[in-house]
């Protein structure tokens, strides 16, 4: 089936120099990048992308980790589309918990827990087609993915928009 799905380097991986290692260990699955940006984390997008976790103890230190607030403050966000590119994915990237996620995956190869607790575990990888639409869309606009994989309307709409400047 072809599919989508969200990756993201984590601000541990980005720290780490780790960017490289994830890119190519991913190539492995010959799956596309439809999309891919550097993203400063606020706390609105962190909060709504691990919604689903809001009531875990550990959900205040996992909103700042993904914020970069013991890292670096940035997050490499990338779609990946192809055949089966959300189990392919997954596969390579390991479990969560990088202790018990199998050496070879790259939780297992370069995550870690810290003694606070937080899954250090390097990045992340949408879970199932509806977690991959729900992020894609909350990641990415449609004019920053090079495929027409959602549907989309056209709204007018006045903006200020940034241009460089002189000098
Ligand atoms: P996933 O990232 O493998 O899909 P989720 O259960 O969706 O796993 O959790 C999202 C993220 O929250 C994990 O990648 C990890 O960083 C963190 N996390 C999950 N469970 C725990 C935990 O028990 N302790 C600390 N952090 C956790
Ligand atoms: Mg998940």
């Amino acid at each position: 089936m072809e599919e989508q799905t969200l990756v993201l380097i984590k601000p541990d991986g980005l720290k780490k120099s780790l960017t490289g290692n994830v890119l190519t260990r991913l190539s492995e699955t010959k799956l596309d990048i439809v999309g891919a940006k550097i993203v400063k984390v606020s706390r609105p997008l962190a909060e709504e992308h691990y919604e689903a976790l809001n009531k875990e103890p550990f959900f205040e230190d996992l909103i700042r980790y993904i914020m970069g607030e013991y890292h670096k403050k940035k997050v490499m966000a990338l779609v990946y589309g192809g055949e089966n590119a959300i189990s392919k994915v997954r596969e390579i990237c390991g479990k969560t918990n990088p202790e018990e996620a199998d050496a070879v995956s790259i939780r297992g190869a370069y995550g870690r827990i810290t003694t606070a607790g937080v899954y250090e575990n390097v990045m992340h990888a949408s879970a199932n087609p509806e977690d991959a639409e729900r992020e894609i869309k909350l990641w990415f606009a449609p004019g920053e993915i090079i495929r027409d994989i959602y549907p989309t309307i056209d709204v007018e709409e006045t903006v200020i928009t940034k241009k460089w400047g002189e000098g």
